[in-house]
């Protein structure tokens, strides 16, 4: 068995035909590092404009911030994504392969079908008041008119800003209050694993509470009978039906925004992270194409959520903007059996396979018998995303999923970066099980210690970002200054991702895992201020500390430490409402593993919560809980250890 340093060569035969070999990577890093001008101004053209940028790059990240590229181009992404591809003649190539949670059902649709479409529903949005600028809410299951949806806004230049179907009509409507929007687009119901999902009637709570909706576009997908409230919702197919199938693209500048993603941070609210048009469309396509080493014909399936930004980026925007078949999956790993992914793949012969580590580890549980079964002679490259892969996950991957045939990418990016930033590329990278390799051209990562100096050669600490590249976040939707004290006033001057990573002898780069109150559960990115706030709310809780914990599949759990009002006794009763409490408040996914009931907790004199000491206690590293000497009550953490769950 090798260990995580083991280096696995580059295929020869993957190499021979790369769109990236090692020499190529080689000159493309060291151009992009010393004339980003000359190397954007190239890559530009991989997409469509309507006026090619003369300006590249105006990126500062003092005082202000100001992050700009491309800024005098004028383009329209739904033109890159459909209508050069039919104008090149491949209008009836299929654009999206839908696989349904049934195993019954699929569906293809091609690129001019795709293109009507969008047309359609962009033409209705208009017929609603929808204008360049207007916010539009996407709350929609994994159904081809989630991507229709945003690329009919994009159409028109509405912003839309997708919301995870698993998130609760709490959640929902924080988002679309804080970003106002005026069309809420939803479908009657979801469906994953065999289960519905009550996406309509999530979203009628919700709207209780956001006065800027206008209109509730409602898909019927599952049939299932629900509630339209006369005047202010409408059915998708009844506006599309009468829409024309025509509609002319809307001219964006290059920074205009593109759309808007809510992410977890480590205080307050989820931010809305504010993409722009024309280098996230870039970032997009360059990076699909060179770390999935892209060819015209692959069915390519990444098997996200477009709820998320890797559904955003790696299922609609690249793969579509580089005119690639791209499979959206409706359903979930383990159901009807856990061989599903597999079968997947082989009914649809997919080439490229992209997922996150937490359905790996998973899928790894269930032994290799549910893998064997299935073909899988179509994968020719596999890749991960989402949170640190553990190297033995990402050996399983390679040798019983890919039988050592197909290089594995372990792709690190977030939703602020837009795209891939740190990734091997399956021509030119050789692996090392665990580590997302090297830096794409452009980016240009350092690692930093606590006092922002730069660390060389091999060493650990936190990872910043010392340049801008296309795909960069440009603000926090109406709070720049939250954008610049989130990201760039930890070390002034440079990105600060959150993450800490270790860089060896080689160059590479391991990802550590977060550094701030992030935590990762299963790839889905919450913060612990969020759950906290929601446990604090029950009427029976005085206070909660929530940290991360380590768990064999999801990567984290939740473990939360809650004290109780005076007066009300602990119960597995009480247990149990608090954890559908918080369900009910965020959705499923932040749903505690563990609540312990926790008579104090510990804090510095000065009042500040020591969650050091709390992460120790609920990895169960109790034998080395660090200085508690500026605990105002040290008597808290012998009761807290002595009480731990073992979750
Ligand atoms: C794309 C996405 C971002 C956070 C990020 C990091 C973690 C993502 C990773 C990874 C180790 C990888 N993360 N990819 N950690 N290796 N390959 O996941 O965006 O939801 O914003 O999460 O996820 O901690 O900071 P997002």
């Amino acid at each position: 068995m090798p260990d995580s340093d083991t280096l696995i060569a580059v295929k020869p035969e993957i190499a021979a035909r790369a769109r990236v070999d090692a020499a190529r990577y080689r000159t493309m890093a060291e151009e992009a590092a010393r004339d980003p001008e000359a190397f954007w101004r190239r890559e530009l053209r991989r997409i469509a404009w309507m006026r090619e940028p003369t300006r590249i790059k105006d990126a500062d990240f003092t005082g202000d911030v100001r992050i700009r590229w491309f800024e005098d181009g004028v383009l329209n992404a739904s033109v890159s994504c459909l209508d050069r591809h039919i104008e090149a003649g491949r209008g009836d190539q299929v654009a999206i392969i839908w696989e349904g949670d049934d195993p019954g059902t699929d569906a293809k649709v091609t690129y001019r079908e795709l293109h009507e479409r969008v047309c359609r529903l962009a033409n209705a949005l208009k017929a609603l008041g929808v204008k360049k600028g207007d916010r539009v809410c996407i709350y929609l299951p994994m159904i081809v008119e989630a991507a229709v949806a945003m690329l009919a806004c994009a159409r028109i230049g509405a912003i839309h800003s997708v919301v995870f179907g698993g998130f609760s009509p709490d959640s929902l409507a924080s988002r679309i209050q804080d970003s106002e929007c005026s069309i809420l687009i939803t479908a009657d119901e979801g469906r994953r694993g065999g289960r519905a999902v009550p996406l309509k009637a999530n979203a009628d709570e919700a709207l209780a509470t956001c006065p800027s909706i206008r209109h509730v576009v409602v898909v019927r997908h599952t049939g299932a009978p629900v509630p339209m409230r006369a005047g202010r919702d409408l059915w998708w197919h009844d506006l599309c039906a009468e829409a024309a199938p025509h509609c002319a693209p809307e001219p964006m500048g290059a920074e205009d925004p593109l759309f808007i993603l809510y992410t977890s941070g480590s205080t307050g609210k989820p931010k809305g992270v504010l993409h722009t048009t024309g280098g996230y469309l870039v970032w997009a396509s360059f990076t699909h194409e060179i770390v999935f080493d892209y060819r015209p014909g692959e069915i390519y399936w990444c098997t996200a959520d477009v709820g998320w930004v890797t559904g955003h980026t790696y299922i609609v925007y690249g793969p579509l903007a580089n005119g690639a078949t791209t499979l959206m999956f409706e359903g979930v790993p383990s159901w009807p059996d856990s061989s599903r992914f597999w079968q997947v793949v082989d009914k649809h012969g997919v080439s490229i396979f992209y997922t996150a580590p937490t359905a790996i580890r998973a899928l790894m549980r269930e032994g290799e018998g549910p893998v064997r079964r299935t073909s899988r002679r179509s994968l020719r490259i596999l890749g991960t995303v989402g949170e640190p892969i553990n190297p033995e996950a990402w050996l399983w991957y390679y040798r019983v999923v890919g039988e050592e045939r197909c290089p594995v990418v372990d792709t690190w990016w977030q939703t602020e970066t837009g795209g891939i930033l740190i990734s091997p590329l399956p021509g030119a990278t050789p692996l090392k099980p665990g580590s997302a390799t090297l830096p794409l051209p452009g980016v240009k990562p350092a690692i930093v210690d606590g006092e922002g100096r730069i660390l060389e050669g091999a060493t650990e600490g936190n990872l910043v970002l010392l340049d801008s590249w296309p795909g960069q976040m440009r603000t926090v939707f109406g709070d720049h200054a939250r954008f610049v004290q989130t990201y760039f006033s930890t070390f002034p001057g440079m990105y600060f991702t959150g993450d800490g990573a270790r860089r060896d002898a080689d160059g590479y780069y391991w990802i550590t895992g977060r550094v701030d109150d992030v935590i990762n559960v299963a790839g889905h990115r919450l913060g612990t201020a969020e759950i906290e706030s929601a446990l604090v709310a029950h009427p029976k809780v005085a206070e909660a500390a929530v940290v991360g914990m380590p768990h064999d599949i999801k990567g984290q759990g939740i473990y939360a430490y809650v004290t109780l009002k005076l007066g009300v006794e602990p119960s597995e009763a009480l247990r149990q409402e608090l954890v559908a409490w918080v369900r009910k408040e965020i959705g499923p996914i932040a749903t505690p593993d563990a609540i312990q009931w926790a008579p104090g907790l510990p804090k510095t004199r000065s009042g500040k919560i020591m969650r050091r000491i709390l992460r120790k206690i609920a990895a169960n590293e109790t034998g080395n809980l660090g200085d508690t000497s500026t605990l105002a009550d040290p008597a808290v953490v012998a009761d807290l250890v002595a009480n731990r769950l073992s979750a």
